[in-house]
């Protein structure tokens, strides 16, 4: 199996972007190379005065480095980024080294709000990005964004307004769509999936936990895309990464002093009975 790359951020504390996913792709068997986005002292959700050095001048350099080395990639899957410019240079990354998998989380917000130190010009980034993709996996709030729409609460919309939504995003360019943090009621969250190519949805529903944590997203999105590495269908992919998730909220749950991200590390031994 060729290696995989991840371009994300590296949070010095928190346990979001590269600091979850290397260790869960490299859990799952999968060798991980990265190129770091920008370097944090702490993510943006919640810490008060983190510090913040954007990598963007790094990355072409990084690149073409490797070009000359004849490396190659069997997956890329890129999450937060340090400047919406990069959105760029992974383009010329793609189009160079052309990997068979390209995964694209467009980490931009939450709960119907961009994070904090992004503006619209993340959002027509991701969208350029997401032309390129294999797949991408926005949560509720990056779809709505990505479309130029009203972010919709659980509630205020049903399995039809979902479908739509995928087949939107498929219209942007990627091949398949997947919308996390779906829920159409109390008892349950998980994700829905449209492949434009084949027209067929597919969904993963869990337990729904009584608790929105950071993070959870990264670690939804280095196991999805840790499976579908493995040759994983999409279905499989999309079940042993809810799984991951919901056990990591379950192991966080009642430690009210762990409000920064989940306790991925104990969930690991379980993940690798899922593979
Ligand atoms: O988990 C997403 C994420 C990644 N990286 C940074 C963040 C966040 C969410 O807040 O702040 C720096």
């Amino acid at each position: 199996m060729k290696r995989a790359l991840t371009i994300q951020d590296i949070s010095c504390v928190g346990q979001c972007s590269i600091t979850v996913a290397l260790p869960i792709i490299s859990a799952m068997g999968v060798e991980c190379a990265i190129i770091p986005t920008a370097v944090l002292s702490t993510h943006t959700g919640g810490f008060k005065g983190f510090t913040f050095h954007d990598l963007s001048e790094d990355i072409p350099k990084i690149t073409s480095h490797w070009k000359k080395e004849n490396l190659e990639f069997g997956g890329v899957y890129t999450g937060y980024l340090g400047s919406p410019e990069q959105a760029l240079m992974i383009e010329d990354f793609i189009n160079e080294f052309k990997p068979p998998l390209v995964f694209i989380d467009p980490v931009m917000g939450d709960q119907g709000k961009l994070y904090t130190g992004f503006d619209h010009r993340i959002v027509d980034a991701m969208v350029r990005l997401s032309k390129n993709a294999d797949i991408i996996v926005p949560n509720l709030t990056e779809a709505t964004f990505m479309l130029g729409e009203e972010f919709k609460k659980p509630g205020e919309y049903d399995e039809k307004y979902i479908k739509e939504t995928l087949q939107k995003l498929c219209g942007l360019g990627a091949k398949t769509a997947a919308v996390t943090g779906v829920m159409y009621d109390g008892k349950t969250q998980g994700v829905v999936g449209y492949n434009s190519v084949t027209g067929e949805y597919t969904e993963y529903f869990s337990e729904n936990l009584p608790l929105s944590c950071h993070g959870t997203g990264d670690v939804f999105s280095s196991t999805m895309f840790g499976a579908l590495m493995l040759g994983k269908t999409l279905y499989e992919s999309m079940k042993i990464a809810v799984e991951n998730t919901v056990n990591c909220i379950r192991h966080t749950m009642d430690d009210k002093d762990h409000w920064y991200g989940v306790k991925f590390e104990e969930c690991i031994p379980d993940l690798v009975k899922m593979l």
